[in-house]
């Protein structure tokens, strides 16, 4: 089944996204999902200029050896750009396998080892009252575990906290990535969050009892002796996670903090390989690896990180916010299903727009997703929509300390 063409797709419904579409002679089509928030071009270059010619007359169904031949034959190995144009033709050989076959995704991948997908959606507030209205529509939408951001006193604008109605229409979608020609700044002041964390999951918990998976986003953003001062004082509201406590090129660090605290810890969003990780799942330094589909090879190289995970007792906690599109999200939930260390998987839910250019087949409900039937991904891209929405300028905030040095976002 040999590959005829491949053509790469900027769209920027609600936001950009960029997707791979590979047609096999047989008229067969996979998608795949490259987008990487705030450098879309690169990634869509790569993908058009360095592997779009080299997969012409490919056996599609040779999935291992393309990404094999991607990874190897580039010379130049890893980092998001590569690995993002990987994982797009990955998941799209992947998608066409499966329609091959007649079967959803899921099915090649050992098949269902549970009934549904646990998510756990964003709250956020500028205030606890807004905070606790965010998480009541949460459960109201049907989520069964909540991830809480928060405005800090003392800070102008913090990560995380939807301060307007989204173009999902609900007030708490929260799209980090701003359309404008440069990024925004934000500001940023740890002492002043150290202290005020505490209190938000105080109040939470007060209002929504025990029982409730909670989690938090550090987004990075912390020194390890911070990150475990953090983890201790939040060891009495029990999270589900806290997230990105610290940032973790140096994994070492997380000894510091796993020495302080035992609460449980996920890191890895911003990895591409099962080399960011080898410290922190064998010395079990993290409980959740963090990674998404499309930001580290794709479902090959996601599903062999986290069966290295399994070994250590180590689950899946797949990234998936707006910026990992429909497609990402999809080849997420096929691994979801199927592998045994399943953790939880994030899910902010698209804009309408989005939804127009890609028809997906997956559902969420009762605060469980599943990725559906259809043969394949279950994922269909409108061209001539997904052409409606040409690509347009975002960028990711970047943080200024209060005396204007430079901070992890
Ligand atoms: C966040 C993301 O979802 C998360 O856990 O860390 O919102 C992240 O900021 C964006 O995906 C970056 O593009
Ligand atoms: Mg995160």
């Amino acid at each position: 089944m040999k590959i005829k063409s491949a053509e790469v797709i900027v769209s920027s419904p609600d936001r950009n996204f960029v997707t791979l579409q590979i047609t096999t002679e047989d008229g067969l089509t996979g998608l795949g999902d490259a987008t990487l928030n705030g450098r879309e071009l690169a990634a869509a270059a790569y993908l058009e200029h360095h592997v779009v010619p080299l997969l012409i007359g490919r056996d599609a169904h040779r999935i291992e050896d393309t990404w094999q031949f991607l990874y190897r034959g580039a010379y130049w190995r890893r980092g998001p750009v590569t690995m993002a144009a990987i994982a797009a033709v990955d998941v799209a050989l992947w998608d066409i396998k499966a329609k091959a076959a007649g079967m959803p995704l899921y099915q090649l991948l050992g098949g269902a080892s549970r009934d549904g997908i646990r998510a756990y959606g964003h709250a956020s507030g500028r205030d606890i009252p807004e905070i606790l209205d965010s998480v009541r529509e949460h459960l109201e939408l049907g989520y069964k575990a909540i991830r809480i951001q928060t405005a800090v006193p003392g800070i102008d604008a913090v990560y995380g906290v939807a301060a307007q109605p989204s173009a999902g229409g609900t007030r708490y979608d929260y799209e980090p990535a701003q359309r404008a020609a440069l990024p925004a700044e934000e500001d940023w002041d740890t002492r002043a969050y150290l202290r005020h964390i505490p209190t938000v999951f105080e109040a939470v918990r007060n209002e929504f009892g025990p029982e409730l998976p909670l989690l938090h986003d550090g987004h990075h953003r912390m020194t390890p002796i911070e990150a475990a001062r953090l983890g201790k004082s939040l060891e009495p509201y029990d999270l589900f996670w806290l997230e990105d406590c610290t940032p973790a090129e140096n994994q070492d660090a997380l000894r510091l903090v796993r020495q302080h605290t035992t609460t449980p810890l996920a890191i890895g969003e911003v990895f591409n390989t099962v080399f960011d990780y080898q410290t922190l799942i064998r010395e079990q330094l993290i409980d959740y690896v963090r990674s998404a589909v499309t930001h580290t090879g794709g479902i090959s190289a996601m599903k062999k990180i986290l069966d290295y995970a399994a070994q250590y007792q180590i689950k899946s906690g797949i990234h998936g916010p707006t910026d990992i599109s429909p497609v990402g999200m999809a080849a997420a939930l096929h691994l979801d299903l199927a592998i045994h260390n399943f953790g939880i998987q994030e899910y902010m839910r698209h804009g309408d727009l989005t939804n127009e250019v890609f028809q997906q087949s997956f559902s969420f409900k009762d605060g469980y997703l599943h990725p559906g039937e259809q043969p394949g991904l279950g994922v269909e891209l409108d061209l001539d929509a997904a052409a409606a929405h040409p690509y347009t300028p975002a960028y990711l905030p970047f943080n200024r300390l209060k005396d204007g040095t430079i901070h992890d976002w």
